[in-house]
């Protein structure tokens, strides 16, 4: 295989820069299962900051994030009402049944999102013939939804419906800082709104690894329980926290620059013939293609744009996606243009 020219299947595939190796190289170490490694202490403080939270946890995957975040927060028979398109119920292996045994209630919303009225419509009267709805998932940006933003707005009604019922909500921050970059929200705007926050830094801000749960000091303590039972308690994890806090101090701002290169592949690929894609849905570092069924197949796009050296994913029978990140240069995106429109030319 030719050698990629541009790798847009995730944000996920970035590579430690050589400053942020020898941030983990030279970070101080200790067992933290013990409590006493000093860098993860440093970093759970420094995000429990950041998210404008008493206490964070540093946890192995964003999924290991969101699934101990649900299982703290709920019983076995509850429900848990979340986006029909969210990650925790299509990329996370079915861990809300599996692990805290929780049935959900899916709505729909343009980009991921919903409002306050389709909560309330969905809440479950408290009678014992129903699953007790107890939780609210959030996704901000939201993947499956093209990197959408959610509207404060919306959020602040959706908590007054759940503290009317006495609901919880978390929110899957996966790509958090996406969406404060491009609204120009802090991210304790967003977060006062929520009992729990995950936030990832081996997306975007370019880590190798690792995630955070963040609430209140209560709330974390049982979230750290079940760290240790899903078998994600980390021993000398500091090498891999120091290239958390390396993200968080450097690789924040430039998301900005992520966003300008989803939105000029959006307005290059949509000059393509047999691809649609709409430029003014691009917010922030995601980007679908929508391959015209009478003519090919996502996967098989993606395969052809494979052998010109452009890797995307295919995320539905039609729908290619493409993620910017910070291992993709303005260059990069311009020749995944040219790519893509002369693949799509000769299909
Ligand atoms: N998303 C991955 C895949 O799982 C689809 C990707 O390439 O986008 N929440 C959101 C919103 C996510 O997008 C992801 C990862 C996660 C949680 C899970 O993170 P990890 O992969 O660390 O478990």
């Amino acid at each position: 295989m030719k050698q990629p020219i541009v790798d847009l299947r995730s944000d996920t595939v970035t590579q430690p820069s050589p400053e942020m190796r020898r941030a983990m190289a030279e970070a101080e170490v200790g067992d933290d299962v013990f409590g006493e490694d000093p860098t993860v202490r440093r970093l759970q403080e420094r995000v429990a900051t950041l998210l404008g939270k008493e206490a964070a946890l540093f946890v192995p995957s964003g999924s290991m994030a969101n699934q101990t975040a649900i299982r703290a927060q709920t019983q076995p028979g509850d429900e848990i009402i979340a986006h029909a398109d969210s990650h925790i119920y299509h990329y996370e292996a079915g861990g809300p049944a599996a692990l805290s045994g929780c049935s959900m209630r899916l709505l729909e919303g343009p980009g991921g999102t919903f409002d306050a009225d389709a909560v309330n419509a969905a809440l479950r009267p408290k009678d014992s013939h129903f699953p007790q709805s107890a939780l609210i998932v959030i996704e901000n940006t939201h993947n499956r939804g093209g990197g959408t933003c959610w509207n404060l707005d919306e959020i602040a009604r959706i908590r007054e419906v759940a503290d009317a019922q006495n609901l919880r909500m978390h929110l899957d921050g996966a790509r958090l800082m996406n969406a404060c970059v491009a609204t120009g929200h802090k991210p304790p705007e967003y977060t006062q709104y929520f009992d729990t926050v995950s936030t990832c830094f081996s997306k975007g801000l370019g880590a190798p690894v690792g995630s955070v749960v963040a609430g209140t000091e209560a709330t974390i303590r049982r979230v750290h329980r079940f760290r240790k039972m899903f078998g994600g308690g980390m021993r000398q994890a500091g090498v891999i926290a120091a290239a958390a806090l390396y993200a968080i101090e450097h690789n924040i701002d430039r998301l900005a620059d992520d966003h300008a290169n989803a939105k000029r592949l959006a307005e290059g690929a949509a000059r393509a013939t047999h691809i649609s894609v709409d430029p003014d849905a691009v917010e922030t570092n995601i980007v679908f293609l929508d391959v015209d069924a009478s003519v090919t197949t996502a996967a098989a796009l993606a395969e052809q744009l494979r052998g010109r050296g452009v890797l995307m994913l295919a995320t539905g029978p039609q729908r290619l996606r493409a993620v910017t990140h910070l291992d993709v240069s303005s260059d990069q995106i311009d020749a995944a243009i040219a790519a893509i429109c002369q693949t799509a030319d000769t299909v």
